[in-house]
C-alpha cells in the first residue's frame, strides 16, 4: 500500500510538480526559516522589538501559495505568513525592513507591526491585528470578483481571481470567521480559508476552543466544502489547495481547508510557552517538522542531492545576511509619514 502511494505521487509530479518547481518550493521553506531564526536572534540582541514566527507552519503556506496564480490572485495573509508571502513574491528585504521598522518597508511603510504582510503589486492584502477580520475582508474581495464575473466586467479572456485567507484555529471563535463563511458560501465567492491549526491559540488549547474535532468539521454548517489535511506535508497540502482553486475558479465556490500543524516555538518573543505545555509534546513535533520531510521526500526522489541542499543552505544564508544589512542601514520613516495616508500612497 504504501508503494503504491509514491507511485501515484511520483505520477502527479510529472504532471504539475517538476522538478524544478518542487526544488523552489523546497528553497522558500528553507529562506523563510533561515530568515525566521536570525528574527529570533536579532530580538534576543535586542535590535528588533518584537518578532512573531511561521515556523513550523512553513510546509502549508508553500504549498498553498504555489497552488494559485502567484500575483494573480489575492491572498490576505496572518501574521505566521512568511514563506507564503515569500512564495507568492515578497523578498528576504521586504521582511527584514518590516522587522526593523525601517523606511521604504512594502506593507505599511513601517506604520504597522512586523508580520502585517501586504504588498499592491502582488495581490497581497495587508491585514489589522484583531484576528479573523480578514475573514470578511477576504471574502469581500471575492464577492467583487464574482460580481465582475456575473456582470461581463472581466476583460477579454480573464479568470476570476481567487482569494485565499488565513488564520489561526483560535480565531475560528471569532464572529467574524462565521460571517465571512457563510456570505462566501451563500454567494458561492471564490474564497479559500486556510485555517492553520497548530492546537494553541497562545496558550489556550483546541479542546477549550471547539467541541468538534477540528476548523474542517465546521465547513458543514456553512453548506461549503471543507477538507483537513497534513499541513506539514507540503505536496498534500499544494494538492487539497489546488482542488479548492480549481472549484473556486470555476464558480463552484469557497472551501474551508484546515491544514494541521504545530509551531515549535512560543507564540511571539513575548511569551514563555513552557507555562502551558510540555517540552516533550514539542520535541515530538519538531520529528514532523515540514522541511526535514520535504527535504527527506526530495532526496529519496533523486530530486535533490546532499550538495545541491547544502548549496541551497549557503544561498538562503547569504540572502539572509544581505537583506539584514540591507535592513539595518535603512532610516527609520519620517515623522510625518506616521499621519500619512492610510487608503493611497
Ligand atoms: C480579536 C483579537 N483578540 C485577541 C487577540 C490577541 N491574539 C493575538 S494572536 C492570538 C492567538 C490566535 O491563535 P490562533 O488563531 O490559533 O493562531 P496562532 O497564533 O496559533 O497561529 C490572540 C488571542 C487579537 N489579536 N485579536
Ligand atoms: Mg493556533
Amino acid at each position: 500500500m504504501a508503494d503504491q502511494t509514491v507511485i501515484i505521487r511520483r505520477r502527479q509530479h510529472d504532471e504539475d510538480l517538476p522538478p524544478e518547481t518542487l526544488l523552489d518550493m523546497y528553497y522558500k521553506l528553507l529562506l523563510s526559516r533561515r530568515l525566521d531564526e536570525r528574527m529570533w536572534v536579532l530580538h534576543r540582541q535586542g535590535k528588533v522589538a518584537f518578532h512573531i514566527s511561521g515556523m513550523g507552519h512553513e510546509g502549508c503556506q508553500v504549498g498553498a501559495a504555489f497552488a494559485l496564480r502567484r500575483g494573480y490572485d489575492y491572498v490576505h495573509p496572518y501574521y505566521r505568513d512568511m514563506a507564503l508571502c515569500l512564495s507568492i513574491g515578497m523578498t528576504a528585504r521586504d521582511m527584514m525592513l518590516a522587522i526593523y521598522g525601517r523606511k521604504g518597508e512594502p506593507s505599511s511603510g513601517a506604520r504597522q507591526m512586523p508580520a502585517h504582510f501586504g504588498y499592491k503589486a502582488l495581490n497581497i492584502v495587508s491585514g489589522s491585528s484583531p484576528v479573523a477580520t480578514q475573514v470578511p475582508q477576504a471574502a469581500g474581495i471575492a464577492f467583487a470578483e464574482r460580481y465582475k464575473k456575473i456582470n461581463g466586467l472581466l476583460k477579454e479572456g480573464e479568470d476570476m481571481r481567487v482569494t485565499l485567507t488565513c488564520l489561526g484555529e483560535g480565531s475560528t471563535s471569532q464572529g467574524d470567521f462565521y460571517e465571512g463563511l457563510n456570505w462566501a458560501s451563500v454567494f458561492n465567492l471564490p474564497l479559500i480559508v486556510l485555517v492553520q491549526n497548530n492546537l494553541y491559540a497562545i496558550s489556550v488549547p483546541l479542546d477549550r476552543q471547539m467541541s468538534v474535532g477540528g476548523p474542517a468539521e465546521r465547513a458543514c454548517a456553512y453548506g461549503m466544502t471543507g477538507i483537513a489535511v497534513d499541513g506539514n506535508d507540503v505536496i498534500a497540502t499544494y494538492r487539497v489547495v489546488k482542488e479548492a482553486v480549481e472549484r473556486a475558479r470555476s464558480g463552484q465556490g469557497p472551501t474551508l481547508v484546515e491544514a494541521k500543524t504545530y509551531r515549535p516555538v512560543p507564540h511571539s518573543s513575548d511569551d514563555d510557552d513552557r507555562s502551558y505545555r510540555s517540552r516533550e509534546e514539542v520535541e515530538e513535533w519538531k520529528k514532523k517538522d515540514p522541511i526535514l520531510r520535504m527535504k527527506a521526500y526530495l532526496l529519496a526522489e533523486g530530486v535533490l542531492t546532499e550538495a545541491l541542499a547544502e548549496e541551497y543552505e549557503e544561498k538562503a544564508r547569504s540572502e539572509v545576511d544581505e537583506a539584514n544589512s540591507f535592513a539595518e542601514q535603512q532610516p527609520y520613516p519620517d515623522v510625518e509619514w506616521g499621519v500619512g495616508p492610510v487608503f493611497a500612497g
